[in-house]
């Protein structure tokens, strides 16, 4: 899990921060009098966004809990390593909304900003990665509104994992709405280089010399080998495939 002190780090579900969490706190004083001004006056419009998409995150983590209880009780194998949410909070946000030139404006950043609330599922193998996914967007009450797949197709920088974009349904009493939640899904070896490569990152504030940079993609490369002999190793050991994720 990422332990950095400027990103929310994605929880576990035991240790999962919500609406009015440390992580929605902003350092008003450290804003421009305008900017804290008109922060200020959206804060209680703030409580209600991160409430709905609280409802949002725990529905996609119960969804996905009862998907690896499924497993373990049909297959006797667990697909997941960890599962893990986070909020993103105000500060994350109003930087992102900075970055991508938007208002600071809530019903905008409901429009565009798709990853307000997030879950992050680590599994052992890479085909449990796109087998999970699977399951769990064929489900009739997900509705997947977008998928990334630097597993296929990795960044420049060697980052690996899948991301969905899926948009649940949450039943509040003015009715029903539907919340979109961001899903990573990566192996324990990707996990393991991004939560590295933020780390990197945080140190040397997004400016990572060339050299460090070079060897960091020589790390995803080394973890893209490890996954690979890791599985094959799985694969020797219970069959063509394994136990994994056969329903
Ligand atoms: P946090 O704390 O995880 O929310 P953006 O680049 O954010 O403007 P977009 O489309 O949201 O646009 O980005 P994308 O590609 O879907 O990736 C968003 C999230 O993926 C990031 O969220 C990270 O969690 C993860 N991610 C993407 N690229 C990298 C990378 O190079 N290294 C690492 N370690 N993680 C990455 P946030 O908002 O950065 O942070």
């Amino acid at each position: 899990m990422d332990d950095s002190p400027r990103r929310p780090a994605h929880t576990t579900d035991l240790e999962r921060r919500g609406p009015g969490g440390p992580d929605t706190a902003l350092d008003l004083a450290a804003l421009s009098p305008d900017l804290a001004q008109r922060l200020s006056a959206i804060g209680g419009e703030f409580q209600q966004l991160t409430l709905e998409y609280d409802f949002a995150m725990r529905e996609v983590e119960t969804k996905l809990r009862i998907l690896q209880d499924e497993f373990l009780h049909l297959h006797d194998y667990n697909p997941i390593e960890h599962l893990a949410t986070r909020m993103k909070s105000l500060d994350s946000l109003v930087a992102k909304a900075k970055r991508r030139g938007l208002p600071l404006d809530l019903d905008v950043w409901r429009q565009e900003i798709t990853d307000i609330a997030g879950t992050r599922v680590t599994c052992s193998f890479r085909r449990d990665v796109y087998r999970l996914f699977e399951l769990f967007t064929d489900r009739p009450d997900v509705e997947l509104v977008q998928v990334k797949d630097y597993i296929a197709h990795p960044k420049t920088n060697g980052y690996t994992s899948l991301h969905a974009t899926v948009r649940v349904p949450v039943y509040l009493s003015t009715g029903m709405v539907r919340i979109p939640v961001e899903i990573q899904f990566r192996t324990i070896a990707m996990d393991f280089w991004a939560s590295l490569d933020h780390k990197i990152k945080y140190k040397y504030d997004g400016e990572v010399p060339a050299d460090v940079a070079g060897e960091l993609k020589e790390a995803a490369q080394s973890a893209l080998d490890l996954d690979r002999r890791m599985e094959r190793l799985h694969d020797r050991v219970h069959g063509d495939g394994g136990p994994t994720l056969l329903v």
